[in-house]
């Protein structure tokens, strides 16, 4: 049976903003209180989607959430009407208000981590929602990200969903971005790298000093044990704590994998070669061959990955076997990361094509090409059981692009958030999306 990998974006939320919130995130703390352009927002993530249905790849889209949260403002104590609430926010608590509206949520690759069937002990695709428990406004989402996630994976035959883990530090998730999955064939058994920044428990592994590590190891484990996967099938593996403290706030800011292959920087891991010996005889249990695809700090400083994301790239399987590497704009921006493209480009490895995206409102809050999907790899039967209202196609991206002009403004900065008329415009415009995306009623205001 045919299997694919399905890239699900998220569709970038109506109150998209610079609000500074991310401490460890480079992009997001020296773009705070910028102005921001939520419309072009959304138009560059549907223009990125609709260029890889057009290459042939299937893709998909995840809804944004409500926003501004009234519901996790009021938990907060703020109380009256709903424009009361966000008043009374605004008045006395702005870091509040602007949390309870980032439309953070665009950054799918942190909204689960996904094992497809072929890996997990039932035959089921599990889906676990990540916590996000290192950032206040991130920790908001999974409820909603759980109810988006069913909507859009109903079938209980095929699909297994399961809640965020404990909201506390020990069990930090950021869900895929720091999960990536190597096989032979998308439908095979494939081999799960888990990639976490710290211990909860255990001294023993190193922490960073100046910025958080979001991951944790135990986190990842329950991860693996939720999903069924076997011994056989997962590596786990620390991220370097220095490259954290110098900004690699997810593993997909330092490394990505499709396929047999690891695209990585020298710098990412700690205990490498260990790392690479584990994945390729794991790989090798099942029937793969493991390509490790390094890039040397003397040619990428770990500087230059961050501020061009040049490894928050999505690395596509091409019918020819080759790989093909989607990239921000920063990279052609920056002369050395765009050298070292095109040496990697022309050298005749697996590597041979690079497509380039502006992504400039996303990539100001830190989140480029890989963080604004979600995949998942599904056979035949499983994507004929997704629901077809979220799968890409040329009328959909025709009626959502339409939705974004009609709903959205092309101007937002702090000030705005704090418009009790914002909150009544999102709420139509997502009653709109879920009639669009046939998602049924999934939002607060639609259930409450
Ligand atoms: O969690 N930025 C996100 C970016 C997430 C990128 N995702 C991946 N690497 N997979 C974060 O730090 C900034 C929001 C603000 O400051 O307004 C923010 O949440």
């Amino acid at each position: 049976m045919k299997s694919y990998e399905v890239n699900f974006d998220g569709l970038v939320g109506p109150t998209h903003n610079y609000g500074g919130l991310s401490f460890g995130n480079v992009a997001s703390q020296s773009n705070s209180q910028q102005s921001s352009n939520p419309k072009e927002a959304a138009l560059q993530g549907l223009a990125k989607m609709k260029a890889l249905m057009d290459m042939g790849f299937v893709q998909g889209v995840l809804a944004p959430q409500e926003r501004p949260d009234v519901g996790a403002l009021r938990s907060l104590g703020f109380s009256g009407t709903d424009a009361q609430v966000i008043e009374q926010a605004a008045k006395e608590a702005v870091p509040l208000l602007v949390a309870s509206c980032s439309a953070s949520s665009m950054w799918v690759a942190n909204a689960a981590t996904v094992s497809p069937s072929a890996d997990t002990a039932d035959g089921r695709v599990h889906f676990t929602a990540a916590n996000l428990n290192c950032k206040y406004h991130r920790s908001i989402e999974h409820p909603t990200t759980s109810r988006v996630l069913g909507a859009m994976f109903a079938d209980q035959k095929h699909f297994a969903h399961h809640a965020a883990l404990p909201a506390v530090a020990q069990f930090g998730d950021e869900g895929a971005a720091n999960h990536t999955r190597f096989c032979r064939d998308y439908g095979e058994a494939g081999v799960e790298f888990f990639v976490f920044g710290r211990s909860a428990f255990d001294p023993r592994y190193p922490a960073p000093q100046k910025y958080p590590a979001r991951q944790t190891l135990e986190a990842s484990q329950a991860v693996a044990r939720l999903h069924g996967l076997s011994d056989d099938g997962v590596v786990y593996a620390q991220q370097n704590p220095a490259v954290i403290d110098q900004g690699v706030f997810h593993n997909d800011v330092i490394a990505v994998g499709n396929g047999e292959a690891l695209f990585y920087h020298e710098d990412a891991f700690l205990d490498t070669e260990q790392m690479l010996a584990e994945l390729s005889a794991k790989l090798a249990k099942r029937g793969g061959q493991f390509k490790a695809i390094c890039v040397p700090r003397a040619q990428v400083s770990v500087e230059d990955a961050v501020r061009s994301y040049l490894f928050n790239s999505q690395l596509l399987s091409q019918a020819d076997g080759s790989m093909l590497l989607i990239v921000p704009q920063e990279c052609q921006n920056n002369e050395r990361v765009w050298q070292y493209l095109q040496t990697l480009t022309s050298s005749g490895g697996l590597i041979r094509e690079v497509k380039v995206f502006d992504l400039k409102q996303s990539m100001q809050n830190g989140g480029g090409p890989a963080c604004l999907r979600l995949r998942v790899a599904l056979n035949e039967t499983e994507l004929a059981a997704v629901n077809p209202g979220v799968i890409m196609t040329a009328p959909l991206y025709g009626t959502l692009t339409q939705w974004v002009e009609k709903h959205y403004r092309d101007r937002m900065t702090e000030n705005d958030l704090a418009d009790p008329q914002l909150l009544l415009e999102c709420r139509a415009a997502l009653d709109e999306l879920t009639q669009i995306l046939k998602l049924g009623a999934v939002y607060p205001f639609q259930i409450n």
